[in-house]
């Protein structure tokens, strides 16, 4: 019988060490590196992240939950290379450029990586031309731009801006997110999508790269 269910169980629970033995154990059995990923690990942190949307769990499990994520894949990442398995997609991520906070960012990727999305993370105070070229040079499809503070939220329609001045809309779909940002803002700014918590994050990354 598989063991994708108790891995998702070790994830969901932030149980890191168990987590990384039982992919071990799982691929030793002879499971497919595909399946761990998507029944166990992809699995668990979904159900983290829909606790998370409707507020059942906060900030720390979902971090303690995405530790043990990190640290099965550790083992499973080689195996899925070997295996030939690519990722959905692949996402720049960063904070606006003058914005130093990056809690929220990083719970963005997490959930991203969570997703089977390929995440470079470009940190903080990411110039709008950064997240344009290393996209460009990454094969990106999705640049990700958080922002918390309301001053530097107007610095994201410059990275929209610098998107359309290089030729890649369409190619790269513009995402945007953190505190002081709404719909509202993403629709007049010309953004492709706005997501108010991580968990939404990653179902709007998948939506924006035409998976389900
Ligand atoms: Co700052 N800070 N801060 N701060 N800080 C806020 C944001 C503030 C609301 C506090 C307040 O006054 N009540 C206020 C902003 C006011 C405003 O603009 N309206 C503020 C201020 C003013 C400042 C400074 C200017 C303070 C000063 O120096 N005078 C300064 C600015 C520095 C700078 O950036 N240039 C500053 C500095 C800092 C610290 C460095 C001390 C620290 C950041 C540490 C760090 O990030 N490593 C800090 C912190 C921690 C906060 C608060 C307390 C917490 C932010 C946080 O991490 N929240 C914050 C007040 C608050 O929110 N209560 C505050 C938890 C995090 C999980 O939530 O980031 O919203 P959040 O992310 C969510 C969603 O928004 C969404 O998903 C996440 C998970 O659900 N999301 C996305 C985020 N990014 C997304 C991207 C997406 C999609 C969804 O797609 C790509």
């Amino acid at each position: 019988m598989s063991l994708a269910p108790q891995i998702a169980e070790a994830v969901m629970k932030g149980k890191n060490k168990d987590a990384a033995a039982l992919v071990q154990k799982a691929l030793d059995a002879g499971e497919k590196p595909a399946d761990i990923l998507e029944k166990g690990l992809i699995a668990g942190m979904s159900v983290v992240g829909e606790r998370f949307k409707k507020n059942e769990v906060y900030v720390p499990e979902v971090l303690i939950a995405a530790r043990a994520m990190k640290e099965a894949m550790k083992v499973l990442q080689p195996k899925l290379v070997a295996a030939g398995v690519k990722p959905i997609g692949t996402a720049v991520l960063g904070t606006v450029k003058g914005d130093l906070h990056d809690i929220g960012k990083n719970l963005v990727g997490m959930m991203l990586e969570g997703a089977g999305i390929k995440v470079i993370d470009l940190g903080i105070d990411v110039p709008p031309e950064k997240f344009v070229t290393e996209a460009a040079a990454n094969n990106a499809s999705i640049i990700g731009v958080s922002a918390l503070l309301t001053t530097t939220m107007t610095n994201m329609k410059s990275v929209v801006e610098t998107v359309k001045a290089k030729g890649l809309q369409g190619k790269v779909k513009v995402m945007i997110g953190g505190a002081p940002v709404t719909q509202a803002f993403c629709d007049e700014i010309g953004a492709d999508g706005y997501a108010p918590d991580a968990a939404s994050a990653a179902d709007l990354a998948k939506k924006l790269l035409g998976v389900n």
